[in-house]
């Protein structure tokens, strides 16, 4: 086992990944900016390195500073955590030509996994079901407009480069395809440095919902089952809850054994995630893997009971898991605490917390790198702390929520937390009755 790993990350995941850590008798270093001195991730970490000014260019995203951090201090492995470096194909490649595991999968597999298109197809190859559209990218408008012609408007276009929804175009029509290909091509181009697209057809307000995949170094891949994380604002995820409520059981257990399938069809070592669009009949199909651990994964530790990143240390030291696989047990929430005003439009609301007090008692986790009198600095992601609950069913964990929230005070800054009280009011929310378009039609209200 490692003795000792830097985390390239800041904010509430490198905090969670410092507490595994020590649980396994790991020493543990951190790296941070100028701005973040005083976070808790700093202050819980065996070691500090700062690695940069404020801005993350210059120092979470800066391989140099962070490779010489992880020499001075003797690290031998590092955790990338989410965002940043995390699928970094040369980050992971200069890791393990330093001799320095990378937490993570291989250069190669965040390089195929990163482009979409070719993510796509090599999915569909092996039988997982994806997205009716071009097999791979699409090089023309003329190829576009046949593909288009064939399955129906209306379609998408999606940059190979992009994911997470940017760089996407809805297209209506034939006569709209031309124009849309284009902006969306130069678009591609300017954000990402390539130009590629790929067609599908357009899912009407589908459900978004996830499997988590690990896989260790003998070629054993598991699926700890599903997350639904439909409730989303501009591709920002808020709530996320496991089990999902909308899927059956025959199609979880399907869902779960296409996402292994394509995962060990291509020897995917590590933690990562197989993204489904599920329509209103049920039907699924991939659209993307993250190669990484996600924001959200704390709901799939509830319901499985087991702490997933020890499992990712675990596999990337050449062991197996602790933890095969169980059936879900009752029903876990997260709800992203943004320093963010929801009446102006969930703008950032960065500074200092003038009083914090989080709930507590059983079936609740507060995962969050903030404290009391902590200043929240404003050149990074607004998440500050993830309220994550658990409950004998979905009823009781949404019971459970509410009295939490109801024990949550923060002041100084805006936050999403009256957001969130008004979504666990709400009767469609209760009722499991929502999709990607709840947050659009809950604010047109
Ligand atoms: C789609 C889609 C409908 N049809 N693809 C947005 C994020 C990216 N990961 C994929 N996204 C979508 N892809 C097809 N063919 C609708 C979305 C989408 C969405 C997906 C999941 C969660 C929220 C969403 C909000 C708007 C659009």
């Amino acid at each position: 086992m490692f003795k000792k790993i830097l985390i390239a990350n800041r904010g509430e995941i490198a905090l969670r990944i410092i507490r595994t850590c020590k649980e396994l008798g790991i020493k543990t270093v951190a790296v941070y900016s100028e701005a973040d001195r005083d976070s808790l991730h700093v202050i819980f970490a065996d070691e500090a390195v700062c690695i940069g000014p404020s801005s993350s260019k210059d120092s979470y995203l800066k391989i140099a500073n962070i490779m010489s951090a992880a020499q001075i201090t003797g690290a031998e492995a590092i955790h990338p955590g989410y965002g940043f470096l995390a699928e970094n194909a040369d980050f992971s490649e200069i890791c393990s030509d330093s001799g320095i595991k990378f937490i993570g999968p291989s250069p190669d597999m965040i390089n195929r996994m990163g482009d979409k298109a070719l993510a796509k197809a090599t999915m569909s190859k092996v039988g997982v079901p994806v997205v009716p559209g071009s097999d791979g990218a699409v090089h023309s408008v003329d190829e576009a407009k046949r593909i288009a012609a064939e399955i129906g408007y209306p379609v998408m276009l999606k940059a190979s480069a992009g994911g997470g929804g940017k760089g996407m175009r809805i297209v209506g029509s034939e006569d709209l395809l031309e124009k849309a290909y284009q902006t969306a091509s130069s678009e591609a181009e300017a954000s990402f440095g390539n130009p590629e697209l790929y067609l599908e057809k357009f899912i009407e307000n589908p459900r978004h919902v996830e499997i988590q995949v690990m896989g260790d170094q003998k070629g054993n891949v598991y699926h700890y089952y599903e997350r639904d994380c439909s409730i989303q604002r501009r591709h920002q995820k808020l709530i996320e809850e496991a089990p999902s409520a909308f899927i059956t059981e025959e199609v979880r257990n399907k869902m779960g054994e296409a996402a292994v399938l394509g995962a060990s069809s291509v020897n995917y070592e590590g933690a990562g995630t197989i993204e489904f669009l599920v329509d209103k009949y049920m039907n699924f199909y991939f659209i993307e893997m993250n190669t990484r651990i996600q924001v959200e994964h704390p709901v799939t530790e509830m319901v499985q009971n087991l702490d997933l990143i020890k499992q990712q240390i675990l596999v990337a030291a050449g062991l197996e898991v602790e933890n095969k696989p169980r059936k879900p047990v009752g029903h876990s929430f997260e709800f992203r605490i943004n320093a963010e005003d929801p009446d102006f439009n969930f703008r950032p609301s960065p500074g200092r917390i003038e009083y914090l007090h989080f709930p507590g008692g059983f079936g609740v986790r507060i995962d969050s790198h903030v404290y009391n009198d902590y200043v929240i600095p404003p050149f990074y992601d607004s998440l500050i702390a993830k309220l994550i609950v658990w409950g004998t069913d979905r009823q009781h964990a949404i019971a459970r929520a509410k009295r939490a929230f109801e024990e949550f005070s923060i002041e100084g800054i805006k936050t999403t937390v009256p957001f969130h009280m008004k979504v666990l009011e709400n009767e469609d929310f209760i009722n499991s009755n929502y999709d990607t378009s709840f947050i659009d039609k809950l604010l047109k209200k």
